[in-house]
């Protein structure tokens, strides 16, 4: 398994399935360093500096260790309900949300809402916003009015790897945009 595709896993247990490794987090989402390390060992060979260096090289910085790195937990990004102490930020004007042609259907109908997630991921520009649409197809980008959201009482979390979190955007405050503009 290549660094790349344990980086996968490592997500898949952080943010999802734990239990796939017999492991659990506790409340705030934190994973015990050394039970993660022999779990993954079970099928794939993994090291302590080959996890350290995963986590330092990752290229959206996915996960932190506590102080000591006997800890580690996703910075954002899970479907199972832990409270990661996202800190609660004021957004720009707008944010972006990039998604998949297929989606707009039903994102015009209902909004933008978290599926399986536990929040609403958002982009701070559209760049960012068109590599996440990609990764379902045709990607398509809505502009969020997100300050006007939080005038109207609606709030906006920020994680340590600089992705925007809300829980849901109602429909009157997206806009589709072309992605050259
Ligand atoms: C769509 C990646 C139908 C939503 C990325 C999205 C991100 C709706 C899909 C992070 C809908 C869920 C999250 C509605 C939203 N009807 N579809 N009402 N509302 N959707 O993967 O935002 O590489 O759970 O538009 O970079 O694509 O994993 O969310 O297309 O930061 O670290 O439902 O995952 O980061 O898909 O991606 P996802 P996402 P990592």
């Amino acid at each position: 398994m290549g660094s790349k595709e344990t980086s996968k896993f490592i997500s898949l247990i952080l943010r999802h399935k734990p239990e796939t490794i017999g492991i659990t987090l506790d409340e705030r989402g934190w994973a015990d360093v050394e039970e993660l390390i022999s779990g993954i060992n079970k099928t794939h060979p993994l090291t302590r500096e080959e996890l350290e260096e995963i986590v330092r090289t990752d290229e959206k910085q996915r996960y932190s260790f506590n102080e000591d790195h006997t800890l580690i937990r996703a910075n954002q990004g899970h479907s199972i309900p832990v409270d990661v102490e996202l800190e609660e930020v004021m957004p720009p004007e707008y944010l972006y949300h990039g998604t998949g042609e297929k989606y707009v259907f039903s994102i015009d109908e209902k909004g933008l809402i978290p599926k399986s997630r536990l929040f609403v991921h958002l982009s701070g520009d559209i760049e960012t916003a068109i590599k996440v649409g990609s990764r379902h197809g045709k990607p398509v980008v809505y502009r969020v009015k997100a300050e006007c959201m939080t005038k109207d009482g609606l709030v906006f979390y920020k994680s340590v790897n600089g992705v925007w979190l809300t829980k849901n955007v109602p429909i009157k405050y997206l806009s589709k945009i072309s992605p050259q503009s």
